[in-house]
């Protein structure tokens, strides 16, 4: 199956008028402010609700452990399903890794970069390169738009070391 990436930014439109004469007897002119709002900004705010009990977590590495890289991390769930990102289906969602950060706004799509790692094809996990020294990983679910679910199914916060 073909993956595409959908990423959902949500432009402001905005224009800015300068009315009004500048004449020195008059106030300073007015700056007008227009944005422009889309249909898809409701959609920004939507959380998918997450069923009870659900849960992700990291199943390798254990916690604390000290190793060398790469890292094969692998990733479980329990209580959702794993499907694509952009595949809209109940209790279900796409893992994303959390490396060296903390918990992004759960309000909001997961931002995409080396921290917030996205796996929107689906796969539970990756070999990771990491630099010598101490790094943090989490596990964290969002929905088909990247948008955490709610309540949050998130993993707990593992700490390893790269020799
Ligand atoms: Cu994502």
């Amino acid at each position: 199956m073909k993956v595409t990436t959908t990423n959902l930014i949500v432009t402001g439109i905005t224009l800015i008028s300068l009315l009004g004469a500048c004449s020195k007897d008059e106030a300073p002119p007015a700056v007008v402010a227009e944005t422009e709002q889309q249909p898809a900004a409701a959609v920004m705010v939507a959380r998918t609700p997450s069923p009870a009990g659900a849960k992700v977590f990291i199943i390798t590495p254990a916690d604390g452990a000290v190793m060398s890289s790469p890292v094969l991390v692998e990733f479980g769930v329990e209580g959702m399903a794993i499907v694509p990102a952009g595949t809209v289906h109940p209790a279900a969602g796409h893992h994303h890794l959390l490396v060296d950060t903390d918990i992004p706004a759960l309000d909001q799509p997961i931002p995409k970069d080396a921290n917030h790692i996205h796996f929107g094809d689906g796969s539970a996990s990756v070999e990771l390169n990491l630099q010598p020294g101490v790094h943090t990983l989490q596990l964290l679910l969002a929905d088909y738009a990247h948008i955490p679910h709610d309540p949050p199914v998130i993993s707990e916060k593992i700490s390893i070391t790269i020799q």
